[in-house]
């Protein structure tokens, strides 16, 4: 079940995921890379986990930086879907 996540889940969710930042309805994280290529290969990769997921970030790429942020429209805010979403583009960068 997809459902908004109250406020204390996100404090949650933040305490051990410092790295994503609350901003509004959304959660952000900028993550930086040596060149294009490889900030497109990891964008590939997020692409790829996405779909199979159904569940898409809202994003920017400018040359080696790529701005991601997660929201889910169909409810209007952050759901548990973000936070799988999150946890599991993290888990691309630290394998
Ligand atoms: N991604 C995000 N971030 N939010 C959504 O509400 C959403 C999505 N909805 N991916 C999905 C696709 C929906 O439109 C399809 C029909 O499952």
């Amino acid at each position: 079940m997809v459902s908004l996540l109250d406020k204390n889940q996100l404090d949650c969710f933040i305490e051990k995921n410092p790295s994503w930042i609350i901003d509004d309805k959304m959660i952000k994280k900028e993550f930086r890379f040596d060149n294009f290529i490889d900030a497109f290969g990891f964008m590939s990769k997020v692409a790829i986990l996405s779909e199979k997921m159904d569940h898409h970030p809202d994003w920017q790429n400018t040359y080696n930086k790529v701005k991601i942020n997660l929201t889910t429209h169909d409810k209007g805010g952050i759901t548990n879907n973000d936070i799988k979403l999150a946890t599991s583009i993290d888990k691309l960068i630290n394998t």
